[in-house]
């Protein structure tokens, strides 16, 4: 079966390819397809706009597109970003902005939050979520992953998100979570 990730986040084709290559899937890129250009993600939720990036991906391509929306939910700042994670600062001063707003919490306590959907070109859909626990780190740490990464520690690892090997964030990572559990509900 081939897909196309429904994604301009390079980093998300190389976790969801390095998933999904191994499954016997065909992955494809939607440049790769002669997709350009992204549909505006004005959903509340992150399902609603994981399925506004698949749906846009699965009729512009005619085949099933995979898609995701995440985003990072701190207890401290009453689940911010959130779905707002990729709006919450500029490009290059995401990590910067949260660690600022961190300063002086002790709470510390955060969670990605992946919702994925699978849609087909005939408005079949199939969706799952994948959660991953950790805390806000003090300093960013690590050159791996990517986004929010290097601020995101695993207290059961010992080590941030951007400090596993692609294969370690794959291990626990929301999206892979997210990903098993929608292949799972696969016919
Ligand atoms: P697409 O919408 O094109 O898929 P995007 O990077 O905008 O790409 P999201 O809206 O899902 O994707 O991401 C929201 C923000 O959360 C964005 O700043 C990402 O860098 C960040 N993010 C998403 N997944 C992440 C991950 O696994 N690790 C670290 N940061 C992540």
């Amino acid at each position: 079966m081939t897909v196309v990730i429904a994604t301009s986040n390079p980093g998300k084709v190389r976790e969801f390819s390095r998933l999904l290559e191994p499954a016997g899937f065909t992955v494809k890129t939607p440049e790769e397809c002669g997709v350009t250009g992204a549909p505006e993600e004005d959903g509340d939720t992150f399902l609603a706009n994981a399925r506004i990036k698949a749906r846009a991906a699965a009729a512009a391509t005619g085949l099933a597109a995979l898609a995701d929306d995440s985003g990072l939910c701190v207890d401290a700042l009453d689940g911010e970003p959130g779905v707002r994670s990729a709006r919450f600062a500029e490009p290059g001063k995401r990590t910067q902005t949260l660690l600022r707003r961190m300063e002086g919490q002790n709470n510390r306590k955060a969670r990605f939050v992946t919702a994925a959907v699978l849609a087909y070109p005939g408005g079949r859909e199939i969706t799952a979520e994948g959660v991953c626990e950790g805390e806000i780190a003090l300093a960013p740490s690590g050159t791996n992953g990517f986004g929010y990464d290097p601020v995101f520690f695993l207290p059961e690892l010992g080590r941030t998100m951007a400090e596993l090997l692609p294969e370690e964030k794959n291990a626990v990572s929301h999206r892979a979570r997210a990903l098993r559990a929608l292949l799972e509900k696969l016919p």
